[in-house]
């Protein structure tokens, strides 16, 4: 029986942990570091302990200090929440031996999916289809040049110590192979400790749909159906929706039955994603599994009608599933964009900073994941994602419509944000056709960035005060065209640009 749960982490997903612990009647510990003071995770919770500086690494990643506070505090469990500790095998085993719940798979699943190449051979195993490549790490410079006479080019060197993104290399020339696998090791050496590598076909444009998969400790595994996350950049997500708009119902139905292979070939415990790569012929490849709750888990949870942290709860009191996968199944279309302070006009530079303004859209169909509130300090320290909208409609259509409709209400001030360029994208051609891959940014960073594609650097007075100003004085304008220019957006961008603002 879990009573009090510590939640190790910060931000967005520490409150929305603790909602749905208070919702089960179960006590809430925060943590919290110096810049986290005053965090809305530490209002939140029933009690609340500082653990460190600012950095992470003297704070949510301290694992004595984090056990320490879990003992003296009494907890039950902890839930690591995403990032942080959340996919770190040696936690999850010094929870496990101070005789405290971690809220997630146990070590072996963590590890064994951690590391890449071990990940690829236990899938191969198991029958999920992994992309053409090496079985095992690369041995020599000869096996690398064999592989890639067997596959062709162009080819993927990874890290197996990788992941998400990190220590991989794409060769397209024969004269690079080498080259390239030697500095793959050298890379992976000094930033993993593991100089590990292996190959595996490049796949042109693909889309990646992840699995959402649930495991008891009884054997009952289950999938949740799909997240499309094609919309992102530098391996940063942006907009996740599910359904997928490219999936067919025999292609969804053959991912789902590899995901829920996927996990039992690791005896997975708790709520996990399996991460495909798919690609215009509807191929689909085993690509990572991420043991943890995800940023995106809301869309699931809103299309499938369930509440994923309170099944992992569960799942960690040892309590049999009570989903069924025949019960399943998706209702409508969700959408969610991730609100980051950053300034997508340079470079989508972090913006951290102090929230003067916030008015936080409601009404049908909106979920709001936040932490910020007026006057809350947003730390350099730490991720810069604000908040989440999650959208649902009935169809894509109506997402899309219901989503523009709310990034419109949504207003931040004080800090530059991603609110703009959000409703670039619900507005691109490429998003509302729904077959676009993972170069979508890339390709069409032209229009995202033409309209005012951030927010949030002056004030809403202060551009008003400007507009005025600029149509009384410049303009000469009339009433009528006053109104006309206050609804149209490009010309109060020029405005603010006329102005200096
Ligand atoms: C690939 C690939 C193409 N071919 N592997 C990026 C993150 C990590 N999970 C694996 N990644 C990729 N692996 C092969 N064989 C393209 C990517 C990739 C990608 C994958 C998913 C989402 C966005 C991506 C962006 C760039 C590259």
């Amino acid at each position: 029986m879990i009573r009090k749960v510590l939640v190790a982490n910060r931000g967005e997903i520490a409150v929305r942990i603790m909602r749905s612990c208070r919702e089960m009647g179960i006590r809430t510990v925060a943590v919290y570091s110096d810049a986290d003071r005053k965090a809305m995770h530490v209002i939140y919770a029933d009690e609340a302990y500082h653990i460190g500086a600012s950095p992470s690494s003297e704070s949510y990643l301290n694992m004595d200090k984090i056990l320490e506070v879990a003992q003296k505090s009494k907890a039950d469990a902890i839930h690591p929440g995403y990032g942080f500790l959340s996919e770190n095998a040696v936690f999850s085993e010094r929870c496990q031996q101070v005789g405290i719940k971690f809220i997630g798979p146990q070590p072996y699943a963590i590890s064994q999916m951690g590391d890449k190449i071990t990940a690829r051979k236990t899938m191969i195993a198991a029958g999920v289809p992994v992309v053409p490549g090496t079985e095992s790490a690369i041995a020599s410079e000869e096996e690398a040049l064999k592989t890639v006479a067997k596959i062709g080019l162009p080819v993927m060197v990874k890290a197996s110590a990788g992941g998400g993104g990190k220590g991989m290399r794409l060769v397209k020339n024969e004269k690079d192979i080498t080259s390239s696998v030697r500095a793959a090791r050298s890379e992976a050496k000094s930033a993993f400790g593991d100089d590990a590598v292996y190959i595996e076909k490049y796949i042109e444009s693909p889309h990646h749909i992840e699995f959402q998969i649930l495991a008891d400790q009884h054997g009952n595994v289950i999938h949740l159906f799909e997240r499309e996350c094609s919309v992102q950049r530098r391996h940063q997500k942006i907009i996740e929706e599910t359904p997928s708009p490219i999936l067919t119902p025999q292609i969804r139905d053959e991912m789902g039955k590899a995901a829920v292979a996927a996990a039992r070939a690791v005896n997975y415990e708790g709520a996990g994603t399996i991460e495909f790569i798919v690609d215009s012929q509807l191929n689909y490849y085993f690509l990572e599994m991420n043991t943890r709750l995800q940023v995106e888990h809301p869309i699931t949870e809103r299309v499938v009608g369930v509440d994923l942290v309170k099944e992992q709860i569960n799942i960690a009191s040892g309590k049999v599933l009570t989903l069924k996968q025949e019960d399943l199944q998706q209702n409508g279309h969700a959408i969610e964009c991730r609100v980051y302070a950053e300034d997508a006009t340079n470079n989508f530079m972090p913006a951290p900073g102090k929230v003067t303004h916030i008015t936080i859209p409601y009404g049908v169909g909106v979920r709001v994941d936040g932490y910020i509130y007026e006057g809350f300090e947003i730390p350099i320290y730490y991720d810069p994602l604000i908040a989440k909208l999650i959208v649902w409609g009935r169809n894509r259509e109506d997402a899309i419509e219901r989503t523009i409709r709310a990034l419109q209400e949504f207003k931040i001030t004080g800090v530059k944000n991603s609110l703009n360029f959000l409703e670039n994208i619900m507005t691109a051609p490429d998003f509302v056709k729904g077959n676009y891959t993972t170069h979508f940014i890339d390709e069409n960073i032209e229009h995202l960035l033409s309209h005012d594609a951030c927010v949030g650097d002056c004030e809403d007075m202060v551009v008003i005060a400007a507009l005025l100003e600029y149509l009384y004085r410049i303009r000469k304008a009339s009433p009528k065209e006053m109104t006309t220019l206050k609804n149209n957006w490009k010309d109060y961008s020029r405005i603010r640009s006329v102005l200096k603002l």
